[in-house]
This record gives structure tokens, C-alpha cells and sequence, in this order.
């Protein structure tokens, strides 16, 4: 938290310039996910459980728990019969069929960019081939995806990994993205894996969502003026991490905070310009707390470097649309 009359934060008062990155905070998908959760606290006069973090911020799970939100890990905390909202990640089918069996009332919170990539799992491997899913291990996106056929797809993690793979059929691979990947990285890991596999055949392009593009460009487009680039966001949020890691990968010291309480002091020597940027899963409301704060240490000037306008949004699902 910054102090300014504490002498280290003295030490580092100045005026500076803040280079605001956009599009940043909020996507389509996560603001769906919290409306759908808000609007069920406001419904439902019994206790509403939700699997997993609705997003991965720490902020707005415990704002949506004060409120009543009960958030629980795995389907074996909740009891037959009650209400349930499967996070904006995505579940596999033996989580839904699970649900099902004890005759829950599932409300998907699943963002729509998530189930196109779960129902392109179904039909590469409706069709024969191996799916190869490029995405990180233990993430519970690709946990949801690997879900859909997981006798038929393998994870891979970078393009080293790619040289490893022992396919059944060569002539018979197709590939889908977690959504929330380094774009540039991405490209490295599927051309490694179309010169070992020319015949496989992906999504189009891939499935990297537009929100997720959005900001590694909006940052990219700030990063080579920063001296500081400050990323809002929680640890576990990967379209956030890949954000730090992009920022660093152009050669700016950046930072994962989860609020402003997280700055420290030994960041700001000799820094004149920062650059701010919050993912996907990040309250806007943060990042405003992090620019009073930094107005704290003498004047800044805030300028916004829009790279992309967003105006997609998702609609409800009809058993929480406000009537
Ligand atoms: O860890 P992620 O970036 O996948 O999730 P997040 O909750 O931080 O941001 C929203 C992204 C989702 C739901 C995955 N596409
Ligand atoms: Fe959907 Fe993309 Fe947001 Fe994930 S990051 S919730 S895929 S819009």
C-alpha cells in the first residue's frame, strides 16, 4: 500500500506519465458470468452454489460470496437437488452428467468462445482423429476440454513438447487453443506441429479469443514507452499471466497485482512512464484504485491508448434473463 510519507515512498515521488492500455478489464464472457450469478442470488430464495472461482480474481469471488454465493471446489460439496452454476471456464461432460444424475439445476456460465472450442473437441474427434489441445496442464479450461474425448486428445504445452508426441495416426491430427494463450507463442507451438504433422487440420485460425487478442495487443501497442508495466489481476488468471509474460518478452519489467495494496516501492526508481493494463477477469474498478494510488506519490498524467473497440456481448441464459 503506498504511503506517501513514508520516506521510501518519498524517495520514489514524481510526477509521471500512465499509459492506460485498451481494451483491458472485462470481457463479453466474464461479464456474463457474474450477471448470471448476480441475477440467481437475486431469484432463487435457496443457497446458490458455484463450482470453482465464477473467474479466476480473487476480488470478484469474494464480493459474489458476501453476497451469498457459495463457492465450492467439486459437485460432491453440493446436495442433490440444489442450484448450481458451472464456472465461465467450462466443465466436461462427466461434471454435467454428474449434475444431471443428482438432479441439480445447472445454470452454464460457460462463456460461448469456451463451448465453441468444447464442441470443435467433438467433432475432430467425432471424425477419427487424435485432437492434439495446446494449452497449459491443471488449467480447469483444458481440464473441461480434454474432457470431451479424452482417449482421443493430448495436451501440449509448447513446441518443444511437439517433438515428443507418438500419435496413432499421423495422417489423422487435428489441434484446438485454450482461449486465453500468448498469440505469438501460439503461432510457434502449431507451426512446430504442422511441419511434424502436415496433414493436420485445426480451427481456422485459432481458438485464442478476441478479448484475449485484444488486450496482448492493446499492451504490446504501450509496452516499448513503459519504463513499468503494472498488470491487474490474480495469479491464477491465465489470460492475465500471459500479459506479464508479454510485456516482459518486450522488455519491460511488469508486475501481476491483484490490487493496489501490491505495489511496492523499489518498482518505481527511475520510472517516468508506466503502463496499466487489468485482464479479463479484473474489476475496472481496480485499476482506478491503482491510478489514486499512484496519484499519491505527485502528478500524473493518465493518457489511453484505445487499439481496439469491444462491443460484443453475450446474452443469458433464459432461466436468469430479467424479465
Ligand atoms: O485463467 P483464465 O485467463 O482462463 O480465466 P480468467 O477467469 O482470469 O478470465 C476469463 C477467461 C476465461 C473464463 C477463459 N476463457
Ligand atoms: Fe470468453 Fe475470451 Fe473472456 Fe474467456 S477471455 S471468458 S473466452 S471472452
Amino acid at each position: 500500500m503506498i504511503d506517501p510519507h513514508h520516506p521510501e515512498w518519498q524517495a520514489v515521488a514524481a510526477s509521471r506519465t500512465v499509459l492506460l492500455a485498451a481494451p483491458r478489464s472485462f470481457c463479453a464472457g466474464v461479464e456474463r458470468a457474474i450477471d448470471i450469478v448476480e441475477q440467481l442470488l437475486h431469484l432463487r430464495t435457496t443457497p446458490v452454489y458455484v463450482r470453482k472461482q465464477i473467474v479466476h480474481n480473487t476480488h470478484v469471488v469474494a464480493d459474489l460470496e458476501t453476497r451469498g454465493a457459495v463457492f465450492v471446489d467439486e459437485l460432491d460439496e453440493v446436495p442433490d437437488g440444489a442450484t448450481v452454476v458451472f464456472s465461465a471456464h467450462g466443465v466436461s461432460p462427466a461434471v454435467r452428467e454428474e449434475a444431471a444424475r443428482r438432479d441439480m439445476e445447472v445454470v452454464d456460465a460457460t462463456c460461448p468462445l469456451v463451448a465453441k472450442v468444447h464442441a470443435e473437441a467433438r467433432r475432430f474427434a467425432g471424425r477419427g482423429d487424435t485432437v492434439v489441445l495446446i494449452g497449459h496442464a491443471g488449467h480447469e479450461e483444458v481440464e473441461g476440454t480434454l474432457g470431451e474425448a479424452p482417449s482421443r486428445t493430448v495436451l501440449v504445452q509448447n513446441a518443444a513438447e511437439v517433438a515428443h508426441l507418438d500419435l496413432p495416426d499421423p495422417r489423422r491430427v487435428s489441434y484446438l487453443t485454450q482461449t486465453t494463450l500468448a498469440v505469438d507463442e501460439t503461432v510457434d507451438v502449431i507451426e512446430a506441429l504442422q511441419a511434424r504433422f502436415p496433414h493436420a487440420r485445426g480451427p481456422g485460425s485459432d481458438d485464442i479469443c478476441y478479448a484475449t487478442t485484444n488486450r496482448q495487443n492493446a499492451l504490446a501497442a504501450i509496452t516499448d514507452e513503459s519504463d513499468l508495466v503494472l498488470v491487474v489481476g490474480s495469479a491464477n488468471s491465465s489470460n492475465s499471466v500471459r500479459l506479464v509474460e508479454r510485456a516482459d518478452r518486450g522488455g519491460t519489467p511488469a508486475h501481476l497485482i491483484e490490487d493496489a495494496g501490491e505495489l511496492r516501492a523499489e518498482w518505481f526508481t527511475g520510472v517516468r512512464t508506466i503502463g496499466i493494463t487489468a485482464g479479463a477477469s479484473a474489476p475496472p474498478g481496480l485499476v482506478d484504485d491503482v491510478l489514486a494510488a499512484l496519484a499519491l506519490l505527485g502528478p500524473i498524467t493518465v493518457s489511453e491508448r484505445e487499439t481496439a473497440r469491444e462491443t460484443i456481448q453475450f446474452t443469458l441464459p433464459p432461466s436468469v434473463k430479467p424479465a
